[in-house]
């Protein structure tokens, strides 16, 4: 039986025995690095393993039906994938297990991530895409189970969205739309909704997603008859399968241990997928875990001896193995040596990995024990110096929290001394700071050229036929001129095509650019973000559009796990700049209030949030981002679509620039900050409490990530020595973040005369009605009596009590 890998070439019998063996080869290989592995965490060298084992087959024959140009979206299983594509080798493999710092050690994140969590560089040093059709490609990894499913969805639209696009020079990103998206998942984990949503998504799209499901029933100890109706996925979706009325899908089941079966299923997928651009699911079936879940537990806890024997006799390597000896392609010897020297490469390969990671830090250790041995001899204390020190020597590997940590230590008995080698010891301390702190906490944000802070201010231009319009028309003139300049950029949503969004800001804009570029998509706020993150990552500029604020809320888990880590979590590797197009503030109710801010601040960090108080500031943060290479998201205010601004004649070239912050008022008393549509409520206040001698400063953060750059809040109370922070939202949520930045960023409590106040909306979500909003969130009269308040405290006799 001759199975051809490669349907382009003939093949001898010898070329398809030597390309079976080294399948095997990397199979095995890939046994023998989980085997090691799980020694490696059990002996304490490593913190946690999860490993690939009993999975290996079908990824060898994905491996071969996956083409330069593809892209993987997957979970911790893949190991043997990835060696199959050459993108991940032994020493790799225990680099990653043992964190080591070096992406050129770990290429997967530089230590960031956990092992079995894997990806590929679609950027060069300076940030700038690499050709990613010349590449094998992996999109990283992330844990949160059913997580690597939205924006699977985003990397197959890509290859439609090329196929289609006119004026992008597509040569580093695509041939001609050609490229297949390749989705795997646990079996358990097609309980999570994301996957339901995904599945439905890509269904309608028609995209070529080809997504796996490895099924060895079980989700860590929980069976399948808890997690899948039927306990059988493909059988519940069977009502996704296309047919001769109806688009769908191809769905596929397999068996985990049957190479031949494997190959043809994947080379048909692949096929139908990249060719006729439509959704495939390959249903992976017996597969095993002859190690259990993690090496946090052991699977013969929850697992039957029944099943656990079954498990042995169906361990896909072990097929694979009595399948190549029962067809004469080798023999036992000839096998079991080849085994022989796969254990030995992989034992020699993690050998090397923990010297390569050890090895520096060993020399780090050196170095600063001849220094703490001369802060010993100097020092009165040395009796209790000499003790740490102790300690250190007898740890034979060292991390750097070790050293660290002991070198702070002394400094503590120190306090009272005066010497050359204290001061050396600092210094060596802060150097050692400076040169490690990077390895851990660099690039949340871009860090390169086109980094949104890069990008200067350009300004609004009005001349004397500039109208009074809708704010709405400010945002829709603008986005006509982004797309029209920039062929790369999409934008999709709830509503957003055929009306032009439930505010008209992209009004017409779908019927001018066609629904490639300007397109509706189902209520699924999760996998809109899912196709943003999905199609940047291909070198497309995507503005997602969530309808409201509010439902941000569904997509928020999304944007924390995967969006807000990308760059951060691939050391620079991988972006995705996407642009998040929201509305909300000040609105109505408890599911339309636009307010919560402070969670998503605080679960998005690593994701620029700008809150423009009108059309033509949020218009200048769309040209701003456009340019950049940073994610970000804009909440316009939705009560602003109607009120007049002038329209500028730059449209698509004035920039509000990110991180500064705008006095909209000057005042000498106080300063209030806030932002969105809270302002037009203070600049009333602001007008009362003129009336009685109180003279605010008003002003607006625009940008509460990244935030106040310049400083300029603590310039204003440097002048006016009191602060009051506005909020919307609940108490201690963004009202609290700002208080944080100014504090510990801004030293503002220098310049204080007052405490620094707090005025935000009550605890619930706020009620319906305008005397909801009154009763819930601050109005004028709250913000006219906490400053008046404040000054009543100061100064009773000019300010005698209100009430
Ligand atoms: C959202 C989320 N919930 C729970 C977990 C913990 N967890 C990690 S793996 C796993 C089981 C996944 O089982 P399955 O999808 O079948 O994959 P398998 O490990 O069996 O290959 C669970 C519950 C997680 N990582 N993420
Ligand atoms: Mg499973």
């Amino acid at each position: 039986m001759l199975i051809k890998n490669d349907p382009t070439k003939d093949i001898t019998f010898e070329d398809f025995k030597s390309d079976v063996l080294n399948d095997y080869k990397i199979a095995y290989t890939s046994r023998e690095c989980s085997l090691l592995g799980r020694r490696e965490v059990l002996t304490g060298k490593a913190k946690f393993g999860i490993f690939g084992d009993g999975k290996e087959l079908p990824q060898i024959a994905w491996a071969k039906a996956f083409k330069k140009g593809d892209f993987r979206s997957g979970y911790y299983r893949d190991q043997t994938f990835m060696m199959a594509i050459g993108e991940l080798n032994i020493e790799q493999f225990f680099a990653g297990l043992y964190a080591h710092t070096d992406i050129a050690h770990d290429p997967m994140s530089a230590g960031r991530q956990m092992g079995g969590h894997f990806t590929t560089h679609s950027l060069d040093e300076n940030y700038n895409w690499k050709n990613l059709t010349e590449q094998y490609n992996s999109s990283s990894d992330i844990s949160p189970t059913g997580a690597q499913m939205p924006r699977l969805l985003g990397l197959a639209q890509a290859s439609k969205v090329y196929r289609n696009l006119k004026g992008f020079d597509t040569e580093k990103f695509s041939k001609s739309g050609n490229e297949v998206a390749w989705g795997t998942i646990g079996n358990a984990s097609t309980s999570e909704g994301i996957f339901f949503e995904t599945i439905n998504a890509a269904g309608v799209l028609q995209v070529p997603m080809v997504i796996s499901i490895w099924d060895d029933e079980y989700g860590i100890s929980v069976h399948a008859k808890h997690q899948t109706t039927k306990e059988n996925i493909s059988e519940i979706l069977k009502g996704f399968q296309r047919d001769s009325d109806n688009d769908g899908y191809e769905i596929i089941r397999v068996h985990g241990w049957d190479y031949v079966e494997l190959i043809n299923a994947y080379q048909k997928a692949s096929e139908i997928a990249r060719n006729e651009h439509v959704p495939v699911m390959i249903h992976v079936n017996e597969l095993t875990q002859p190690q259990g879940h993690s090496t946090s537990g052991s699977h013969e806890r929850y697992k039957s001896a029944n099943r656990l024997k079954w498990e042995q006799s169906n361990d896909c390597n072990t097929k694979f193995r009595e399948w190549i000896i029962s067809n004469d392609i080798s023999t036992d010897e000839l096998i079991t040596s080849l085994e022989r020297g796969i254990k030995k490469s992989v034992k020699e390969g993690k050998q090397k990995a923990w010297k390569d990671f050890c090895d520096p830090i060993k020399n780090e250790k050196e170095e600063i024990l001849e220094l703490m041995n001369s802060v010993a001899n100097a020092s009165s204390q040395r009796v209790f110096i000499q003790k740490i020190i102790k300690q250190l020597v007898s740890i034979k590997e060292p991390l750097r929290n070790d050293i660290l940590s002991r070198a702070r230590k002394i400094l503590k008995y120190l306090i009272h001394e005066d010497s050359t080698t204290k001061t050396e010891l600092i210094e060596w301390i802060n150097s050692y700071f400076k040169k490690n702190q990077p390895k851990y906490s660099t690039l949340l944000y871009s860090e390169s050229e086109s980094r949104a802070t890069n990008i200067a201010e350009v300004l609004p231009l009005f001349d004397s036929n500039s109208k009074l319009v809708d704010g709405r028309v400010i945002l829709r003139d603008n986005f006509d001129k982004i797309l029209a300049n920039k062929p790369e950029v999409l934008i999709f949503g709830e509503d957003t095509g055929t009306i032009g969004d439930v505010n008209q800001g992209l009004e017409g804009l779908q019927e001018k650019f066609g629904e490639t570029r300007v397109s509706d998509t189902g209520i699924r706020e999760t996998t809109i973000i899912g196709q943003g993150i999905g199609l940047a990552l291909r070198g497309l500029r995507p503005i997602a559009e969530i309808q409201y604020l509010d439902y941000m809320v569904y997509a928020l888990q999304i944007i924390s796990d995967d969006l807000s880590t990308l760059h951060y979590r691939t050391f620079g590797k991988q972006k995705a700049p996407m642009i998040i197009r929201t509305r909300g503030h000040r609105l109505e109710g408890i599911w339309h209030s636009g307010s919560q801010l402070g969670g998503i601040l605080n679960l998005i960090r690593g994701i620029y949030v700008l809150v423009p108080r009108n059309m033509t500031k949020a218009a200048g943060f769309y040209n701003t981002l456009i340019e950049s290479d940073q994610p970000a998201m804009v909440v316009e205010c939705l009560n602003g679509y109607r009120l007049k601004e002038k329209e500028p004649s730059n449209l698509g070239e004035f920039r509000t620039p990110v991180g500064i912050v705008e006095t909209i008022k000057e005042g000498a008393d106080l300063t209030i900050v806030s932002y969105g549509s809270t302002l037009r409520i203070i600049e009333k206040a602001a007008k009362d409490l003129q009336e009685v001698d109180i003279d605010v400063e008003i002003i607006d953060i625009q940008s509460l990530i990244p935030f106040d750059l310049q400083k300029d809040i603590s310039k204003s109370v440097e002048k006016t020595n009191r602060i009051l922070i506005i909020d919307e939202d609940v108490p201690g949520a963004a009202s609290a973040y700002i208080l944080n930045e100014i504090l510990q960023n801004q030293n503002v409590y220098e310049h204080l005369d007052s405490k620094p106040q707090l005025l935000t909306a009550k605890e619930h979500r706020p009620a319906y009605g305008s005397d909801g909003d009154y009763f819930s969130k601050p109005s004028a009269e709250d913000v006219f009596e906490t400053v008046y308040n404040m000054f009543h405290e100061v100064d009773p006799s000019s300010y005698p009590k209100l009430r």
